[in-house]
């Protein structure tokens, strides 16, 4: 972690930058800390058929710490659906990239599992009903993942040598079981929600939601719930918000609320706890960042960086980044990175509280193949010295547990532990990781000792795997425990 100025504890560090052995533009945090990432060819170029790449943090930034590795599933996985499994920690990714007719941007069916144990990635015997690409994946309170949207084939205006092709849309959900395979939601087929309508099938805003149904936010700011028990149901709920884009950030920073950016740097917070949806307009961000990424930090607050006010593009790119605190609904202007992170690129909070940025490009200005690591400010002191804050620290904590449950986690010190918080691992790509959330915890400290309660309900705490952060009462937080939400 890099001394940083006088004002790192109001502003945060950018480290320098580092390689990265193709342009990460997808990332999946893993459970044993590492990073999966895939998306372009070591050059650069735009595919996930024969690459996708490990950085393991422990091992520091150099290229021992990466590892480039061959996918030999036949799948271009470039722009596929991807999450955690809530019981393995395999991560499932579905769909991707097809070239048609020396045309890339068609869609494929294939589900492909990548195993940490092994870093294998291993095409899987069922597929998808529908070919999807950018499509996203929810996990559902029952370790189910939900699969919405997706483009099936893409407008093609043919040549003397091929055909035109139209544009199709996989407007019909699936759900994936690792018990029992894949169901289709045959009667929940919407062009609204996740299908045609202004590129609501391009990686849908959606969130498991309090209510216990998948909660979809689309880019002309309608909002739809969908029931995905049996066949599927699929309801628009009131409430409108401003127009946004495919390419703009939202996250669930606390149960049930969710901040959204739309268009113009507007920004709502939608509280999805009630039977209908309450949008209340929140301060606008300091720029149009689109392509920009949203991150919920270890002590709740979201941080926002990168994005471009001219869209995939240099002339309005941002490199000043910034946080919005829930408390106060304020943001406050924070480091400045020195890469601009545009489309195809990612933000993602560590286990240690920092945040990995990195990516962009595949296509854009500049093929990102190098990551920033974000320090933010809860990790310096406050008296300007720009030195490393004290932190406190976790000995134990148990690595799994269940819902409702009260676990004991043990301090390395007596010092007073004013907050517990829990915060859902990242799936990261195009200005969306489809599964963080957070929540604080309750709690009461004897001493070394705490007892936390865990989350009384699924709907709230999806199963799956968590970083569990004690914050001290200069507000600095631990490096996290990973914890096991599961029965
Ligand atoms: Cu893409």
């Amino acid at each position: 972690m890099p001394t940083g100025p006088a004002d790192a504890h109001l502003k945060g560090v950018f480290g320098a930058a580092f390689t990265w052995p193709l342009i990460p533009l997808h990332t999946v945090l893993l459970p044993d800390g590492r990073v999966l990432s895939y998306g372009s060819k070591p050059s650069g170029i735009q595919s996930g058929l024969l690459n996708y790449a490990v950085w393991d943090p422990a091992q520091g930034m150099g290229s021992k710490a990466k590892t480039l590795l061959s996918n030999t599933t036949g799948t271009d996985i470039f722009c596929a659906g991807q999450a955690l499994l809530p019981t393995t920690g395999n991560v499932l990714l579905v769909g991707g990239d097809r070239i048609v007719n020396g045309q890339r941007n068609y869609a494929n069916n294939d589900v492909n599992l990548f195993t940490p144990a092994d870093n294998k990635l291993t095409k899987q015997a069922q597929s998808m009903a529908y070919q999807r690409w950018y499509a996203t994946l929810i996990t559902t309170a029952s370790g189910e993942q939900a699969v919405i949207g997706g483009r099936i084939d893409r407008f093609y205006e043919g040549s003397t040598q091929y055909p035109p092709t139209a544009d199709t849309y996989a407007s019909t959900p699936e759900v994936y079981s690792a018990a029992t395979g894949w169901r289709t939601l045959t009667t929940a087929n919407s062009d609204a929600a996740y299908g045609s309508r202004v590129q609501a099938w391009n990686y849908p805003r959606a969130w498991w939601s309090p209510q216990g149904q998948v909660v979809i936010f689309n880019v002309m700011g309608e909002i739809f719930s969908l029931d995905v028990s049996g066949t599927g149901t699929v309801t628009q709920l009131p409430g409108t918000m401003p127009v946004g884009a495919y390419m703009l950030p939202a996250a669930m920073y606390q149960p049930g609320k969710i901040l959204s950016v739309r268009d113009a740097a507007q920004a709502v917070v939608v509280d999805i706890n009630g039977a209908s949806p309450v949008v209340t307009p929140a301060a606008p961000l300091s720029a149009d960042r689109q392509f920009g990424n949203a991150t919920i930090l270890a002590d709740g607050k979201v941080w926002v960086n990168g994005g471009s006010s001219t869209g995939n593009d240099l002339v309005g790119a941002v490199y000043d980044s910034e946080t919005w605190n829930p408390a106060t609904g304020s943001w406050t202007l924070g480091a400045t990175a020195t890469k601009a992170r545009l489309y195809h690129s990612v933000s993602m909070l560590m286990p240690d509280g920092s945040v990995l940025t990195g990516g962009g490009g595949a296509p854009g200005p500049v093929s990102q193949l190098n990551a920033e690591i974000y320090f933010p400010p809860y990790l310096y002191k406050t008296d300007g010295s720009g030195l490393p804050a004290v932190r406190p620290g976790i000995l134990t904590a148990p690595s799994a547990a269940s819902w409702g449950q009260t676990i004991p986690v043990a301090m390395n010190n007596k010092n007073a532990v004013t907050r517990m918080t829990l915060v859902r691992f990242g799936a990261v790509t195009h200005a969306f990781s489809n599964e963080q959330r957070f929540q604080d915890l309750s709690f009461t400290q004897n001493a070394k000792n705490l007892s936390v309660t865990l989350p009384a309900s699924a709907n709230n705490a999806p199963p799956g795997f968590y970083m569990l952060f004690a914050v001290d009462a200069n507000g600095v937080p631990s490096k996290a425990k990973v914890l096991r939400l599961g029965a």
